[in-house]
């Protein structure tokens, strides 16, 4: 069958025909390809096309598809038993390898999706707190628990409003959404309802509109006012945890701010290998308000699952090799950089950054600070650029708000030929 008539077929039967929505192309326009196997740094469709694969799954397949180790691993595990329900010394050695690369956390809780850890980093703060209200940002993304699905309210600091129907307003009127960099709007927060703050969550990095970083005094302030105030700082590391770098974007932000921790750190994709697997993590003192010790209750049929975690593990031993994120780091900076030149050549705006093995980029003359800058870039060349190197067998994230990802297995050759279409995609 031919992907047009797989997406049509699968309408039939599955919403939208997708799995989660962004699958569907409905940002960029046109039929979603049906993907029937990857390997390396390649993905093929229904239709025999092959793909440069700078999705990766949207952040887990940072070895690339089908890394024989981890491969490996995953048969090994499956012969064993799939599912016990209980507890399993796998579980302990990937939280054991978590803590280990990631100072700030003590203790970690497994999940299944960086929703549920996102959702249950949330009520562990407002448990541990005893506060209500948390903040987040416009542009970050983290999951789709209903107190997560908020979008600005009117004017400064005040509640959020649903960004999906089936939310009740009661159950984001605790929800104070702000401009991301935005210091004003930071300090008045906190200066008008401080004491009420149960936390802020945050993508260090926002992946989920395209590609902003935090600024370093924004980074800082939010430090200081959660420690001023009691109030947690959650890194949300579902995207850029074990991507931009060994240790995650706070590993990033320690070597520009010393002795710089969040309370609470959120962890997804690449801890899972392309499995189902998330955590969250914290200090002994605030993870040890979760069930069955504390009164935040949470819990999870497969959270743990020895498959996953048996995937995870391989997966966090191949990247913690030595050199292994500064190979992919330059990897990605020659993609990025080489984007930037075909753009001057053909006399077109584009700029882009990247950290470790994640990037962005925007048709744009400045790199965008917060989200209504990104959604004020060029979104039509966007669309255009897109399709025309989806036509040139690259396939780039189907949205201009998502951020992209390099695997240890894009060779310099696949860079470069990536490079050239976008050369004649460029013109297209
Ligand atoms: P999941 O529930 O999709 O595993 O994770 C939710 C999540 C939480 N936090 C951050 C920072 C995330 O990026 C995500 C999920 N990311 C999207 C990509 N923008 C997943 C792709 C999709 O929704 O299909």
């Amino acid at each position: 069958m031919t992907n047009e008539e797989l997406f049509a077929r699968a309408q039939r039967v599955i919403p939208g025909g997708v799995n989660s929505p962004v699958r569907a192309f409905r940002a960029v326009g046109g039929t979603p390809r049906f993907i029937t196997r990857a390997e390396g740094a390649y993905m093929w469709d229904a239709e025999g096309q092959r793909y440069t694969d700078y999705i990766g799954s949207w952040g887990p397949m940072i070895l690339g598809h089908g890394h024989p180790a981890v491969l490996d691993a995953v048969q090994k595990a499956a012969m064993d038993g799939f599912s016990f329900g209980a507890p399993t010394e796998r579980e302990i050695e990937l939280a054991e390898a978590i803590i280990a690369l990631v100072p700030g956390v003590e203790q970690v809780r497994l999940v299944s999706s960086g929703t549920e850890a996102g959702m249950s980093a949330l009520r562990l703060a407002r448990g541990a707190t005893g506060r209500s209200k948390f903040i987040k940002f416009e542009g970050c993304y983290h999951g789709h628990a209903d107190a997560l699905l908020v979008k600005a309210g009117s004017g400064l600091a005040t509640f959020g409003h649903p960004t999906s129907a089936g939310v009740p307003a009661d159950v984001v009127k605790h929800t104070l959404v702000l401009e991301y960099n935005n210091l004003v709007q930071l300090e008045e927060a906190f200066a008008t309802q401080g004491a009420e703050i149960a936390c802020v969550m945050i993508e260090p990095i926002a992946g989920n509109m395209n590609f902003v970083r935090a600024s370093v005094p924004f980074i800082s302030t939010l430090r200081r006012l959660c420690t001023q105030h009691g109030a947690l700082l959650v890194f949300d590391e579902v995207m850029t945890g074990f991507r931009v770098a060994l240790g995650g974007a706070q590993s990033v932000y320690a070597q520009l701010i010393p002795g710089f921790r969040p309370d609470m750190s959120v962890f997804g994709k690449v801890i899972g290998g392309g499995m189902p697997l998330a955590a969250f993590g914290g200090s002994r003192d605030v993870m040890s308000q979760l069930a069955p010790l504390g009164p935040v209750y949470q819990a999870g049929t497969l959270s743990g699952n020895p498959v996953a975690t048996a995937c995870g593990l391989a997966t966090l031993q191949q990247i913690s090799q030595p050199g292994f994120f500064d190979a992919l780091a330059a990897r990605t900076r020659s993609l990025v950089a080489g984007l930037e030149a075909a753009a001057r050549d053909a006399d077109v705006a584009l700029v882009s950054d990247s950290e470790g093995g994640m990037f962005g980029f925007v048709f744009d003359s400045a790199l965008p600070q917060n989200y209504t800058a990104v959604m004020a870039t060029d979104k039509a060349r966007f669309n255009r650029f897109f399709h025309a190197m989806l036509d040139r067998g690259v396939y780039l994230a189907p949205a201009l708000y998502e951020a992209g990802f390099v695997s240890a297995a894009h060779s310099a050759e696949d860079i470069a030929a990536t490079v050239a279409a976008a050369g004649e995609a460029l013109c297209a």
